[in-house]
């Protein structure tokens, strides 16, 4: 009886370590709650208008973190599912997707390995999509919580002067917008 709990107990062990080796955090450790955004309800919004897809992705400062509403269309079902994130940098005028950078990772976690979605606080700040789950189209709406995430500049996660890209299943990047500020 107490060979098999044993070797029971060493089973767990070992998968509890085999999971763990796949979970990493930020060099600044999780990610925190945001609570001190400074307007509750105030909207930032991300306007796509390209050949890959059309609409937004409006940002609200809640309580804790953002809700995000992502509203898109026209997405082609045959090159998903996509993801999409909070990037590092805006979209210059030109509107090249490669000039946002990386993702906003202000813990500085990196993406490998990939997001674990049960342990959000573990992943890059803006892995959305790896945090909340990818999507597929041809029309999205979907609305999340995200915690992580601010309105607040002194905030590590502040999402202002930054951008949404969207990436197909090749992960090549197909549409990016500016998160601005609703006036
Ligand atoms: C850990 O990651 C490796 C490589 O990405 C994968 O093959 C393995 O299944 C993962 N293990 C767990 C427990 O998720
Ligand atoms: C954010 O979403 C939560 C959960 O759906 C909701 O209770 C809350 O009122 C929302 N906050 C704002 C400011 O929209
Ligand atoms: C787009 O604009 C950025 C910022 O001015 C510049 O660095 C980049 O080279 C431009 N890219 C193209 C393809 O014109
Ligand atoms: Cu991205």
């Amino acid at each position: 009886m107490q060979l098999i709990s044993f070797f029971g107990l060493l089973g767990a062990a070992s998968l509890a370590a085999a999971q763990a080796t796949n979970v990493t955090t930020g060099a600044l450790g999780d990610a925190r709650p945001v609570k001190n955004n400074p307007v509750i309800g105030e909207a930032w919004i991300a306007t796509f208008d390209s050949p890959a897809l059309k609409g937004t992705v409006t940002a609200v400062a809640a309580k804790i973190g953002i809700n995000y509403t992502i509203d898109v269309t026209g997405l082609d079902v045959a090159k998903g599912p996509y993801k999409y994130h909070v990037h590092l940098r805006p979209v210059p005028v030109n509107g090249t997707c490669a000039d946002t950078l990386g993702h906003l990772d202000s813990y500085v976690r990196g993406d490998s390995p990939p997001c674990e979605k049960s342990l959000p606080q573990t992943c890059e700040v803006g892995d959305l999509s790896g945090k909340y789950g990818t999507v597929a189209g041809p029309d999205v709406h979907y609305e999340f919580n995200d915690p992580y995430t601010a309105t607040n500049k002194i905030q590590l996660g502040y999402v202002g002067e930054r951008s949404i890209v969207f990436h197909d299943a090749s992960a090549a990047r197909i549409a990016c917008a500016n998160l601005i500020k609703k006036a």
